[in-house]
């Protein structure tokens, strides 16, 4: 792992200004650890600590996403909680957490959740067209549907994207073909739940679809 941007991360947890962390012992070792690129050290921290972890893990969680944490410190802390909760999974079996770190930081990129309402049936998302504000979204990138319902997205940007929910942590798959400028891509959704879906071409186009029921 690149050790510059660890250390940068270091910073970003720890940098002055923030004095309302509370990072604790153990997180405080572990980044230490992967600053000095000390695997040894930190597999030891992460066995010992192991029924820390859960707890270690969510308050990391709970403080990357408070309104109260600066933007630039927000992606450190989701990275060690991530970190975290793969080793934790790693030792445990137990994929819960890890599954609950990617949706909060997915979260984290959106949007508020939009309740929209159907024309005929069908929800419409725009990609649109690239401006000197945006380009590369969703929008909207946050949408509330009902069972059944039917989203349409629409191209009207100048370029082709291609997008597909994250199987990892999405209730259901689907994957749009390669959708083309003026071009459309449309999904029903049956199933109720949580449906997180990003473009493969720009990594940081992402959306999510809340399916209830
Ligand atoms: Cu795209």
């Amino acid at each position: 792992m690149n050790k510059r941007f660890l250390a940068a991360i270091f910073l970003a947890l720890f940098a002055s200004g923030s004095a309302t962390l509370e990072a604790s012992e153990f997180t405080d070792k572990y980044i230490e650890a992967l600053d000095e690129n000390d695997f040894v050290k930190q597999t030891t921290l992460i066995e010992q600590n192991k029924d820390k972890l859960p707890a270690e893990i969510k308050g990391l969680v709970d403080e990357a996403i408070s309104p109260n944490t600066p933007k630039e410190e927000k992606t450190g802390k989701f990275h060690i909680a991530e970190l975290l909760a793969r080793a934790y999974k790693d030792i445990s079996g137990d994929v819960t957490l890890i599954k609950e770190v990617k949706k909060k930081a997915f979260d984290a990129q959106l949007s508020a959740p939009v309740k929209s309402t159907a024309v005929n049936g069908v929800h419409t998302i725009e990609m649109p067209k690239a401006t000197a504000a945006v380009k590369n979204v969703f929008m909207p990138d946050n949408i509330v549907i009902r069972k059944g319902e039917t989203i349409r997205w629409v191209n009207t940007d100048a370029i082709t994207h291609i997008f597909s929910a994250m199987q990892i942590i999405s209730t259901g798959g689907f994957s749009s073909k390669s959708v083309e400028a003026g071009g459309n891509f449309e999904f029903k959704f049956d199933k109720p739940g949580e449906y997180f879906y990003l473009c493969f071409i720009h990594h940081a186009m992402v959306g999510k679809v809340t399916v209830e029921e």
